[in-house]
């Protein structure tokens, strides 16, 4: 038994923590219904053995040990008002628990490995605050009929789907579920909040179709062959691009393949463009890299730095959670497969070192909060810090291709569709949306096609709702904001709505808007 130093205060609070314990101390064990409070938290506890006798406990704070199997004692204090067993390696909670907690309004689980909750959880009837983020939860259905939960929050977990009935709940005012393989709703409606969750349902029925989707952008330096690539892959051939033919800005297309619908995202690479382009990059993607084979030199740290190191950086910077393809072109330009070989190699051995320097800087930060002298005071940042490590930017192997050789553009075609099929690389890849969403998405386009917007596509919200209104009599002003909030989020449309002296404008040409950009840049 170690030697505790537990203090007490007058109102019956115990306090242990960072105490290194591996067992309840007897004191407190002692100590019995006197006890209201105990903060174990940062400790070594495995099992709490004898945590019923203080049976008067209303707040027990075990979080930050290695508790693994859910403490059955727990279920005898019936007085407990908040608990806390985050940050613990939980995996499974058994029935008849939560029942019999009847005062329990507080409840921390966040950080375990907890994949199932129990069935009856929701008879956990004052429950008003849930934490259940950093686990490895598939479904949130026990959840359904909390009468009285207000704040839920279940980030970074497996959740693909959300049950409808749980946004029924009148008392739900805070949710968060961010960092899940989510479809439906899909992250961007989540990311609106509550409401747009809401919204979403209410517009979903049984017809409503699931579409695989990806947005694609090409990224690399000016004649990297961007463009070549985006044009070619849609016509799965050959596309040339004359050399005087620079992307002016950005040109945004849709192709369907394979029962995928690409949104291609054919950026600018001239420098000037480069400021620009932080304000098209904002969720994750997948992007491919184009990097020129024929005039990237080995050894050389200044090639690889202009035509790969400072694309992924920038990459890592504003969408650290996407996939990257790096696409080698003008193979045909260089003297034989060996020189191709090497320069394949180079690349990716510098990417590997850029990637790893990365996640050493983290880990570095972070010892350096954890050896410092009360570390509990930075758990905050040091969270922080593992969140940033587990948003791993994946660069896939080079592929190398001759743009004008139809075989060649055939197997990138082929490698992109595995790709983005493979649900651990793209688990995000299927989404189901209410087929207004798609209805109305298609209506921008035809009145734009139309001359109903101007040319450029600025409009102003009161139009462009009206318009919107008179073809879909059953979708009311709110709603139609939230979907062209969310298409604003998915980059179909830019609506700055946070900016007072832009709110009443909707951009629904991106491009025109990075031309303007552009623009300002070079006066
Ligand atoms: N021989 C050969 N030419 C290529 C290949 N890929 C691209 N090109 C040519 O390289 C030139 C530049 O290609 P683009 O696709 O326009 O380059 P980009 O990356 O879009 O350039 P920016 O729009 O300026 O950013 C064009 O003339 C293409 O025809 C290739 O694999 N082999
Ligand atoms: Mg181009």
């Amino acid at each position: 038994m170690p030697s505790v130093n537990g203090t007490r205060n007058g109102k019956n609070e115990e306090d242990f923590v960072g105490k290194k314990l591996r067992t309840l101390p007897t004191e407190i064990l002692q100590r019995g219904k006197d006890v209201d409070k105990v903060d174990l938290q940062r400790n070594r506890l495995k099992h709490v053995a004898g945590i019923s006798q203080l049976s008067n406990l209303t707040e027990l704070n075990l979080s930050r040990n290695e508790i693994s199997d859910f403490p059955s004692e727990i279920k005898d204090l019936h007085q407990l008002v908040r608990l806390y067993l985050n940050q613990n390696n939980l995996k499974t909670i058994p029935e008849d628990v939560f029942p019999s907690l009847e005062k329990l309004q507080f409840l921390k689980l966040s950080t375990n490995r907890i994949a199932k909750l129990p069935e009856d959880i929701n008879k956990c009837h004052n429950l008003s605050y849930l934490n259940l983020s950093n686990n490895c939860l598939t479904d949130l259905e026990p959840l359904v009929g909390l009468p009285y939960i207000k704040e839920l929050y279940a980030e970074r977990n497996q959740l693909a789907e959300l049950p409808y009935s749980l946004f029924e709940t009148k008392s739900l005012t805070q949710f968060k579920v961010n960092g899940n393989p989510l479809k439906k709703p899909p992250e961007e409606v989540c990311a609106g909040g509550l409401k747009d969750i809401q919204n979403y349902f209410s517009m979903l029925d049984s017809n409503s179709p699931s579409v695989r989707s990806v947005k694609t952008m090409f990224l690399g330096t000016s004649m990297a062959g961007k463009s070549t690539l985006c044009r070619s892959l849609k016509q799965a051939y050959p596309v040339s691009v004359a050399e005087d033919d620079r992307t002016v800005g950005i040109e945004i297309s849709e192709v369907e393949s394979d029962g995928v619908r690409f949104y291609f995202w054919d950026f600018a690479g001239q420098e000037e463009y480069y400021n620009t382009h932080h304000v098209f990059i904002t969720a994750e993607a997948f992007v491919i890299l184009a990097i020129d084979l024929s005039s990237y030199q080995t050894e050389n740290p200044q090639s690889f730095d202009e035509k790969v190191g400072f694309w992924i950086k920038n990459i890592h910077l504003k969408i650290p959670g996407s996939v990257v393809l790096l696409v080698g072109t003008h193979v045909d330009q260089c003297t034989d497969e060996n020189e191709v070989e090497e320069k394949k190699k180079e690349i990716e051995e510098n990417v590997e070192k850029m990637l790893k320097t990365h996640k050493s800087h983290l880990d570095q930060q972070k010892m350096n909060l954890q050896n410092k002298d009360n570390p509990s005071l930075y758990s905050d940042q040091i969270n922080q810090i593992e969140r940033l490590t587990e948003y791993n930017l994946k660069v896939l192997d080079l592929v190398a291709i001759d743009c004008t050789k139809p075989q060649d553009i055939r197997l990138l075609h082929d490698h992109i569709k595995n790709t983005v099929l493979n649900k651990e690389t793209f688990p995000n890849l299927e989404q189901t949306l209410p087929k207004c969403y798609h209805e109305v998405e298609a209506d921008i386009q035809e009145l734009l096609r139309n001359g109903d917007i101007s040319e450029h596509g600025i409009v102003t919200q009161d139009i462009l709702l009206s318009e919107l209104k008179n073809r879909h009599d059953t979708l009311n002003h709110d709603k139609l904001k939230l979907i062209l909030q969310y298409l604003h989020r998915i980059g179909v449309i830019m609506w700055y709505k946070e900016i007072p002296a832009l709110k009443n404008s909707l951009f629904v040409k991106p491009s025109f808007l990075i031309t303007l950009f552009k623009d300002n840049c070079e006066t």
